[in-house]
């Protein structure tokens, strides 16, 4: 790195392409204040959350404070930052734990994104301002149990009765599904499908978390069921119908992820890094053996070609230019290679690597989530196909 015409410097092992020069002031200081914040208040207990598998409820407050929900929307309590400010906060929140970045995407990006970009000026008013200090918290339910990649076939159903509607069904996978004073429901009306704000406490509504996960252990996953939920004619999102009010919202979502993974995958990396340097085997560190130290440089490369992947995708979303599909292309890259290089760490810490005295193999099963959820990494891959051969090849 030259930082004065005639100067050279070594590069860095952790940002071998001084990719933090490309950042501002501003973007600096925010991602500080949320690595200080993950270093401080989330990896300290992070591996207690996930081997007993809970999700700190309580800290939803403390992530208010620090402006981070809905931090990428404008008015409303939200504090209207740019996209890769978003983005960098994902990456130093994911680098503790998936877990935590999903909890702090679907409260942003999931719940928040469809009323301020869908709802009326009642419902902005309403929840926003609370969502964003973290006194209500919202889920997302558009998985159904028999509609997955496929939600278009969704069976939740709304019927109008009277001003109200009825809402029958269930929703699977819900991330904070049992934690959330709201959920976001999509359901099939006789207008297309719609999207409802569901109150907890409806009576008819219930929600029975998913137990026994190997993959974000500290991150509440719930079923949804609704038994003839009555919901007044205000719960509806007046804003948009049709499935694109859902995927319009996994876009904010999956933008979070691009940048996300590449905190785990750079957990990964620095620990593989440190342990290859003072483990020895054969009377010397094992990261002076030339295998390891093409995986250490693979990783490397990866990581770094990423973080410029969710850089330059942050910048075109800033200018405003920034489509689903190209959403796509980093969702599909940066997660598969997030979860190559975690596997790869893995392997450098040889039996230590499937414990949970070290990140690698909690950040791995943790990936394992991401590279299904927000779309699979089959149903990206169709994205791109048809967005290049302009073929559709879903069915
Ligand atoms: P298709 O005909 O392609 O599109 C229907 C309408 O939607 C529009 N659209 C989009 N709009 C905004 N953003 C996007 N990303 C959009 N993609 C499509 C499209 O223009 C169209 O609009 P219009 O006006 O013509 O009606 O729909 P399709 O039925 O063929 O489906 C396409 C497909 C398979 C790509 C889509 O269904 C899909 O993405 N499936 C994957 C499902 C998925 O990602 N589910 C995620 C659930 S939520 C979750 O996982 C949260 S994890 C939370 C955490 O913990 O972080
Ligand atoms: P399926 O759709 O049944 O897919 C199974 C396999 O078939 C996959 O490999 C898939 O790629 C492949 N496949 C499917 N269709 C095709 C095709 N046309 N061509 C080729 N291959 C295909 N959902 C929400 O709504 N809200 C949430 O908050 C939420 N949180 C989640 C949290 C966790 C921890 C997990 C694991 C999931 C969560 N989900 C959530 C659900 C998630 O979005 C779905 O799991 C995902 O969309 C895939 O659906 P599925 O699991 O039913 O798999």
């Amino acid at each position: 790195m030259t930082d004065k015409p005639g100067e050279s410097k070594q590069p860095h092992a952790t940002d071998f392409l001084d990719i933090d020069r490309l950042l501002s002031d501003e973007e600096r200081m925010l991602r500080d204040t949320v690595r200080r914040f993950a270093t401080e208040r989330v990896m300290p207990d992070i591996e207690k959350w996930f081997e007993n598998a809970e999700f700190p409820r309580a800290m939803a407050s403390e992530v208010g404070e620090l402006g981070l929900f809905g931090m990428h929307l404008e008015g409303y309590g939200c504090a209207g930052v740019g996209a890769v400010s978003y983005g960098l906060a994902c990456m130093e929140l994911e680098a503790a734990d998936s877990g935590f970045r999903s909890f702090v995407s679907v409260q942003g990006s999931l719940a928040m994104y469809p009323i301020w970009a869908h709802g009326s000026k009642e419902q902005k008013e309403r929840w926003l301002p609370r969502m964003a200090t973290g006194e209500v918290l919202g889920c997302f339910g558009l998985t159904e149990p028999d509609f997955g990649s496929d939600p278009s076939g969704m069976r939740t159903h709304a019927r109008r009765d009277g001003d109200d509607w009825i809402l029958n069904g269930s929703k699977m996978w819900i991330t904070s599904g049992s934690i959330a004073d709201i959920a976001i429901v999509w359901a099939q009306t006789d207008e297309g499908i719609r999207g409802f704000i569901l109150e907890r406490g409806t009576p008819g509504f219930s929600a029975r978390d998913v137990h026994r996960k190997l993959s974000l252990r500290a991150s509440v996953t719930s079923e949804l069921a609704f038994d003839d939920c009555r919901l007044p004619s205000s719960s509806m999102l007046p804003g948009v119908r049709g499935l694109k009010g859902p995927l319009s919202c996994l876009a904010e979502a999956r933008f979070g992820i691009l940048w996300g993974t590449m905190g785990a995958a750079r957990s990964c990396y620095e620990c593989a890094l440190d342990y290859s340097k003072s483990r020895i085997q054969f009377g010397k560190p094992i990261g002076g053996f030339q295998l390891t130290q093409e995986k250490l440089v693979n990783m490397m490369l990866e990581l770094d070609k990423g973080t410029l992947l969710a850089l330059h995708l942050g910048r075109m979303k800033e200018e405003g230019r920034l489509t689903p599909e190209q959403v796509s292309f980093g969702k599909l890259n940066n997660v598969r290679e997030a979860l190559k290089i975690c596997r790869e760490a893995r392997t450098i810490l040889g039996a230590n690597g499937i414990t949970l005295e070290y990140p690698v193999i909690r950040h791995m099963n943790n990936l394992e989530s991401v590279l299904t959820y927000e779309g699979t990494s089959e149903i990206h891959t169709l994205i791109l196909g048809q967005a290049i051969t302009g073929l559709k090849a879903f069915v």
